[in-house]
């Protein structure tokens, strides 16, 4: 018997938007919904968000583990996981949508925003001083693929940008930084930081009070400003409210959580500076996105090389 069902293991992600859509573009093909595995040898494919951890067990089977995000650690940071290759999502969608929220959280630290919308709250008329995009310096720790697209839009937008990166790259227009060692000298030339790294064991907790001391000081937005869209992991929650209590950072923009949803007691909600949103920043779209995690796996059974493959020991 060929092992080509696919099991659906979404996590906190409704699964049947996700079974519906393989059904409807593979009719041929078996699609189960964890937890409802009647024949685990028939499983070849999982199709993967933050998997219950028994959900990638006890299949003998199993060929390749399809991400339906584009960060993978709730799958490869796991001690028992199976020995098969591990691809992830990258696309134009995905990334466009994170370039949105990314680009707006930039302007709206850079032109004010927080401040304006109080100064609404309370009918006051005031102008504040705007510096040029020109005099601001925007960091974006993470320069994959998501990295480098916001770089290039807020780029086209006049803002001057650095990158940092685990390898050395060569990009048109921007201060490219590589490795621990570069890290300092990057962060000492950041105004506003945003960080689209993968949670890994190198980077869990790189968001702390320790890295934001390192921020420029000497920016004309009044402080350094945090934005993180990479993961919860990467930032220690009580050092960035310390951090904006006491001047060290002057804004943040946090999108992702050490533990989500954000606890309601959580002191971030109360801070004038920080904006919250719920894990939003981009979106997997079942519609938009089946059709190449079946592509996926078409190429492997065909023998074709697959795309955007996890470095499992890098961990992303
Ligand atoms: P990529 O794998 O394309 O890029 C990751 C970048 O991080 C690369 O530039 C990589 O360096 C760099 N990096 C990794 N480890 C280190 C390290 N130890 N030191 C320095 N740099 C490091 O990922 P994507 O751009 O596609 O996605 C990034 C992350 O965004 C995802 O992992 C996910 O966590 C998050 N995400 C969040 C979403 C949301 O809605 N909030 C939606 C989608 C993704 P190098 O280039 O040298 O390999
Ligand atoms: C992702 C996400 O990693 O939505 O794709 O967070």
């Amino acid at each position: 018997m060929t092992a080509n069902a696919i099991l659906v293991s979404s996590g906190n992600w409704p699964p049947e938007p996700w079974a519906e859509a393989a059904r409807a573009v593979d009719p041929k093909r078996p699609v189960f919904v964890w937890p409802d595995v009647p024949d685990p040898a028939a499983i070849g494919y999982v199709m993967a968000w933050r998997p219950a951890p028994e959900s990638l067990i006890g299949l003998p089977n199993l060929k390749l583990i399809l991400s339906l995000g584009a960060g993978v650690e709730g799958i490869v940071l796991r001690d028992d996981l199976p020995d098969v290759p591990v691809v992830r999502i990258v696309s134009d969608d995905l990334t466009a949508r994170m370039t949105e929220w990314v680009v707006l959280q930039v302007l709206l630290h850079h032109r004010q925003q927080l401040a304006y919308g109080r100064q609404q709250r309370d009918h006051e008329w005031r102008e504040l001083r705007q510096p040029a995009a020109s005099d601001v310096r925007v960091g974006i720790m993470g320069m994959g693929v998501l990295g480098q697209a916001a770089a290039r839009v807020l780029g086209g937008l006049g803002f001057r940008i650095a990158g940092w990166s685990r390898t050395p790259k060569d990009l048109p227009d921007i201060d490219c930084h590589a490795g621990d060692e570069a890290l300092d000298a990057f962060l000492s030339q950041t105004d506003i930081l945003v960080c689209l790294l993968p949670l890994t064991h190198a980077t869990r907790g790189i968001l702390s009070m320790a890295l934001f001391e390192k921020l420029a000081r000497n920016g004309p937005l009044g402080g350094p400003v945090v934005i993180n869209a990479g993961r919860g992991g990467l930032q220690v929650e009580a050092d960035i409210v310390t951090a904006i209590e006491r001047g060290v950072i002057a804004g943040a923009s946090l999108d992702v959580f050490e533990s989500e949803p954000l606890d309601p007691a959580s002191p971030l909600w109360r801070l004038d500076d920080v904006v919250i949103t719920p894990h939003v920043a981009a979106f997997s779209d079942p519609a938009e996105l089946v059709g190449q995690i079946l592509d996926q796996i078409a190429a492997y059974e065909a023998g074709r090389p697959l795309r955007n493959l996890v470095n499992r020991a890098a961990g992303y």
